[in-house]
C-alpha cells in the first residue's frame, strides 16, 4: 500500500539525500541595513513604517540561554535554543499595556516592563516579585501567559519552564504572590507552550500546559543521553499535556485524561479558538518532529482529535507556531503554523490552513493549506508569527520571526544535521550520536518576514522596506498598541539576543477601532470572546486569546483597521458565556471598554 505517509517519508528522504550531495556553502552576512533604501518609501507604499526603539524606551534586555548537562555540550546551541518569550497585559490596570519577558540562564532574572505612558518603560519585576524565578534547581523560564484566574480584576501570571511551573496571583498590581503549591501544579514539566482558556465555559479560566521534553527529565542532571526525539517525523516520546481545570477556590484539578487530550508529541506551540462553531474553544497543537493535532471541543466535556479528518494533521513537519486569523474577512479563522525551510537543503514550507467549509454544531472543519498560493510559505527557520492589521487597511497582515542558531557566519551545520535526520530511531534518539556543532550556524542570521495582506488573499513581503531589518534569532513575537494610538507595535524576543520594540507609524487617513472586553458571567479576562466588526460591506472576526504564536501573548484588546471608512455599521460580540451583544454604529478611532451585560 503506497500511503500518503509513505509518500511523505520518501519525499523527506529524497530531500535529505539531495542535501547530502548539495554543496552547502552558506555565505551569510548580517548587515542588510546598508543596502536598504529609505524606509519612508515603504511607508508611502504600504501605509506604515516600523522603527526599532527598545533602547530609547529604556528596554535594554538581552536574553541569556540555558546551559544544560555537560553531556549535551557538543549540541548545546540547538537543544538550548528556546526560552525567549514575551507576554502582554495591563497588570496594574492603568490603561497602558505592560509586558513580561523571560530569561533562561540559571540565576538570571526575568523582566516586567511597566508602561510609563510616555513612550518609556521601567522594569518592576524585582519590586513585584517576578524577577528571581530561575534559581538553580528550579529550572529556567520558557514562557508566560497572563489571565485573571480568580476573576478579581487583576491579571495573574502563569510561568512555564523547563522545570517547576509557577502560578503568581496578582495582588492589586503591587505584588505577585506565588501560589503554585496551593494551585496543585506538578513539580516539574519541560514545556514550551501554555495557554489560558475556559474550555468548559463555566466562567473560570483553565490552563493548558504542553510538555516538550518528557517531564521526568532534569536537563541539568541527565542519567542518559537517550533523550532525543525517536524520529524526525513521528516522534511520540515527548512531554505529556496537562489541562488544569479551575475549581474556583484557588485550586486546579488535572483533567487531560478525562478530556482525551493525551498526546506525547513534542509540542512547541498551542492556541485555542472556536474553530468548529460550537461556542466552545477548540485546541490546536503545533508539534515538532511530527504532525499537528486539532482537538475539537465536545461541549466542554470531551475533546476529539481531528487532525487527520480536518487535514491539518496529515503531514509531519517541525511545527513551531500556532495563530489564528480571519484573513479573508469572511468570519472564518485560518491557522498559521510555521515550520523549517532552508533553501537548497530542506523546504518544509509553512502551513496556512484555510477552512473549506463552514462547520455546524460540533462538526469538524476541513482545511486546505494555502500558504504557497497566498505567498506565506517561505520564512526560513520559522518561529513565532502573529496576525494583526499593521497598516490599518482592514486586512490582517502577518509578522514572522526566524533563525535557529547564528554562530560562525560562514559555517553551516546543515550537512551534519541532515545526516542525523535520516538515521534510525536508535541513532536519532541518543544525543551522543548527534554530530558536534563546533561553533557552526544552523539557519542563522535570517531576515524577518512582514507580509502585508492586499485584501484579496495575496500577501506581499515588505520587512526590509518598512524597517524590520534585524537578523537576530527570533523566537516570540507579540503585537500590542503600546501608546494607545490605534496602531499595533511589534515586540520581539530573541534567543541570546536583545529584546526589540518596533514602533509602528501608520500613514494618516487610516481609521481603526478597538475593544477592551471584561467578562462578568464569563471569565473576567474575556478570553474566548468573539467580536465581529462590520463596516463598508466587510466584516472581520477576532477572538480574545489566552496565548498564541510561539511562547507569546498579544495585547488582548482587539484591534481592527478600517481603512478610509468613516463608519462602522455594527459590532457583534459573542461572550464565552454564550450571551450575545450588539453595538450599532460605535465611534471609530477609539478604544471601547465593553463590560458583559449581566
Ligand atoms: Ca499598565
Ligand atoms: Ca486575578
Ligand atoms: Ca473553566
Ligand atoms: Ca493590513
Amino acid at each position: 500500500m503506497f500511503t500518503r505517509e509513505r509518500a511523505f517519508q520518501l519525499l523527506w528522504t529524497i530531500v535529505l539525500i539531495v542535501s547530502l550531495t548539495a554543496v552547502v556553502a552558506l555565505n551569510r552576512r548580517s548587515a542588510p541595513t546598508a543596502a536598504m533604501t529609505a524606509a519612508s518609501g515603504g511607508e508611502a507604499r504600504h501605509g506604515f513604517r516600523l522603527e526599532e526603539s527598545a533602547a530609547r524606551a529604556g528596554v535594554t534586555f538581552v536574553h541569556q540561554g540555558p546551559t544544560f548537562d555537560a553531556q549535551l555540550e557538543p549540541i548545546m546551541p540547538q537543544v538550548a535554543a528556546m526560552g525567549a518569550s514575551v507576554a502582554v497585559a495591563d497588570f496594574d490596570r492603568d490603561g497602558w499595556q505592560d509586558f513580561y519577558v523571560t530569561n533562561s540562564a540559571e540565576g538570571s532574572l526575568n523582566r516586567l516592563y511597566r508602561n510609563n505612558g510616555d513612550g518609556s518603560f521601567a522594569d518592576v519585576a524585582a519590586a513585584v516579585g517576578l524577577a528571581d524565578v530561575n534559581q538553580a534547581g528550579t529550572g529556567v523560564s520558557m514562557g508566560a501567559v497572563w489571565g485573571d484566574f480568580d476573576n478579581d480584576g487583576d491579571e495573574d501570571l502563569f510561568l512555564y519552564k523547563y522545570g517547576r511551573p509557577e502560578l503568581f496571583r496578582n495582588d492589586g498590581g503591587r505584588a505577585f504572590v506565588r501560589v503554585s503549591e496551593r494551585a496543585g501544579l506538578p513539580r516539574w514539566v519541560n514545556a514550551n507552550a501554555a495557554i489560558w482558556w475556559d474550555y468548559d465555559g463555566d466562567g473560570r479560566l483553565d490552563l493548558l500546559l504542553a510538555g516538550y521534553w518528557p517531564e521526568h527529565l532534569d536537563l541539568w542532571h541527565l542519567q542518559t543521553t537517550r533523550i532525543m526525539p525517536a524520529s524526525f517525523e513521528y516522534a511520540e516520546n515527548g512531554g505529556r499535556k496537562y489541562v488544569f481545570h479551575n475549581r474556583g477556590d484557588g485550586t486546579f484539578e488535572e483533567t487531560s485524561a478525562a478530556l482525551g487530550i493525551q498526546s506525547r508529541r513534542w509540542t512547541l506551540a498551542a492556541a485555542a479558538a472556536d474553530l468548529s462553531g460550537s461556542g466552545y474553544p477548540d485546541l490546536f497543537l503545533a508539534n515538532d518532529y511530527g504532525i499537528s493535532e486539532l482537538f475539537i471541543n465536545q461541549g466542554g466535556k470531551k475533546f476529539v482529535e481531528a487532525g487527520r479528518e480536518s487535514g491539518v494533521g496529515r503531514t509531519p513537519k517541525s511545527g513551531m507556531n500556532a495563530s489564528f486569523g480571519d484573513i479573508f474577512n469572511d468570519g472564518r479563522l485560518s491557522i498559521y503554523k510555521t515550520n523549517i525551510s532552508e533553501p537548497g537543503v530542506l523546504v518544509q514550507a509553512n502551513d496556512l490552513w484555510v477552512p473549506k467549509v463552514r462547520a455546524a454544531g460540533t462538526g469538524v472543519v476541513e482545511y486546505e493549506n494555502l500558504a504557497s498560493a497566498l505567498g506565506l510559505d517561505l520564512g526560513g527557520w520559522s518561529w513565532g508569527a502573529q496576525f494583526g492589521d499593521l497598516n490599518n487597511d482592514g486586512a490582517l497582515d502577518v509578522y514572522l520571526v526566524n533563525g535557529y542558531v547564528s554562530a560562525g557566519e560562514r559555517t553551516s551545520y546543515w550537512y551534519d544535521f541532515s545526516q542525523i535526520a535520516v538515521g534510525h530511531s536508535r541513532i536519532i534518539g541518543d544525543a551522543r550520536n548527534w554530530p558536534p556543532m563546533r561553533g557552526r550556524s544552523l539557519s542563522g542570521y535570517q531576515r524577518k518576514r512582514m507580509w502585508v495582506n492586499d485584501g484579496a488573499g495575496r500577501f506581499v513581503e515588505v520587512a526590509q522596506e518598512v524597517g524590520a531589518r534585524d537578523t537576530y534569532d527570533g523566537r516570540a513575537i507579540a503585537l500590542a498598541d503600546l501608546s494607545n494610538r490605534g496602531t499595533l507595535d511589534v515586540l520581539v524576543a530573541n534567543q541570546r539576543g536583545p529584546f526589540l520594540i518596533y514602533r509602528n507609524a501608520v500613514s494618516a487617513g487610516r481609521h481603526w477601532i478597538a475593544f477592551a472586553l471584561e467578562g462578568t458571567v464569563s471569565n473576567r479576562s474575556a478570553i474566548g470572546a468573539r467580536v465581529e466588526v462590520q463596516w463598508a460591506g466587510r466584516r472581520q472576526v477576532q477572538e480574545v486569546s489566552g496565548g498564541s504564536g510561539f511562547s507569546a501573548q498579544n495585547d488582548r484588546r482587539l484591534h481592527y483597521g478600517l481603512g478610509a471608512t468613516s463608519l462602522v455599521d455594527r459590532v457583534l460580540i459573542r461572550w464565552p458565556s454564550g450571551r450575545s451583544q450588539v453595538i450599532d454604529r460605535p465611534a471609530i478611532d477609539r478604544l471601547h471598554q465593553v463590560k458583559e451585560p449581566q
